[in-house]
């Protein structure tokens, strides 16, 4: 694997992180040449993503008429559920069908584990030397947008690579994962037997998200009860009760032996089916780019506060309201009107 936690038709070495912004960059070169599916120049733009490039401003620009095809599919769930080798599993299951795919293991829990970490755990070596695998871990790096910044944008690269699907792996069941999860067409959220049943699920909010349960590990004792577990849950009622609404279902795999793997995929086959005639898929869309723009606007608002700390026009406002002449709020307007 290369630094660029890329696994697939590596050329030559990648240059260091911290070399990497300071080289030319010649976008429509690299995008033209990502979209003829050249693995090097998908990582390059990743990189500019999670580098926070200020180039990415051109590179939007360039991959938007090439973006909106790919199928977007969350696996999120306890940290050692399976989701590394359930992704393998239905990497080798879509390759088989003659899908392009693509794989983002992102880790919301450590913005600064600088890549690679999770993607090695995706049993990549499967998958070396084809062409229609991309396989890229990414971490945020620290940048202040974070995940959510970052993963949207990831997104739109290996989408306008040409990937028909692509898998986006999430350690742990938390809020972040939650909103990463949230990004996809179709999220999958792995349990297995013995590692929290329905009720905790339910606690964890994972209930909400899950278009698709996948009980994991399923030749360990006590898949039967968190299959019932999981169905008890849903009984209670959520998002999912209404009519017409779709309803999760609670599938098993063995992901170590490829077992069950079908199934996931047929479910997840119907699901965008469901999507599209319910007017859920366009909605989700939709949503999907709402988050990402705020994400960036965001993203800016911060970096301009950032600058307006300990600047003069701050200190000045501070002095108003240290006599009276003004209250906070007011100079907080100011502020932000100045911005
Ligand atoms: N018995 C059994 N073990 C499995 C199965 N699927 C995965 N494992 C094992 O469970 C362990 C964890 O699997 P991973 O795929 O790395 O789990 P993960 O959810 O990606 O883990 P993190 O990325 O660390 O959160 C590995 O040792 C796998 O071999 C299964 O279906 N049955
Ligand atoms: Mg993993």
């Amino acid at each position: 694997m290369t630094p660029d936690g890329l696994a697939v038709r590596t050329g030559a070495p990648v240059a260091p992180l911290g070399r990497r912004g300071r080289r030319h960059v010649d976008v429509p070169d690299l995008v033209a040449r990502a979209r003829d599916g050249e693995a090097r120049a998908v990582a390059r733009l990743i990189s500019l993503v999670e580098d926070a490039s200020p180039l990415l401003r051109e590179v939007a620009a360039a991959l938007a008429p090439h973006t909106g095809r790919a199928q977007v599919l969350g696996l999120t769930g306890a940290p050692g559920v399976g989701k590394s080798t359930t992704t393998t599993a239905l990497v080798r299951a879509l390759r088989a069908a003659g899908r392009r795919v693509g794989v983002l293991a992102v880790d919301p829990s450590s913005p600064f584990s600088g890549g690679a970490l999770l993607g090695d755990r995706v049993r990549m070596q499967d998958h070396a030397g084809d062409p229609g695998v991309f396989i890229r871990s990414m971490a945020s790096r620290g940048h202040l947008g974070g995940l959510a910044w970052a993963t949207p944008q990831a997104l739109r690269v290996l989408d306008a690579a040409g990937c028909d699907v692509v898998l986006v792996e999430t350690v742990g069941v938390g809020q972040s994962e939650l909103e990463v999860a949230s990004l996809a067409d179709t999220t999958l959220v792995l349990v297995a037997p013995g590692m929290g049943d329905g009720i905790q699920a339910a606690k964890a909010g994972i209930l909400e998200v899950a278009d698709v349960f996948v009980v994991n590990k399923a030749d360990r004792d006590g898949a039967d009860e968190t299959v019932r577990d999981l169905r008890y849950a849903q009984s209670l009622g959520g998002r999912h009760a209404g009519p017409g609404a779709w309803r999760p279902p609670v599938l098993r795999t063995v992901a170590a032996r490829d077992e069950g793997v079908d199934r996931v995929l047929a479910e997840v086959g119907a699901h965008r089916r469901w999507l599209e005639a319910s007017g859920e898929g366009a909605r989700r869309r939709a949503e999907r780019a709402a988050r990402e723009i705020e994400a960036i606007a965001l993203a800016g608002l911060r970096e301009r506060m950032g600058e307006v700390r300990g600047s003069a026009a701050l200190a000045a406002l501070a002095g108003e309201v240290v006599a009276g002449e003004t209250d906070p709020y007011r100079a907080a307007d100011r502020l932000l009107a100045s911005l």
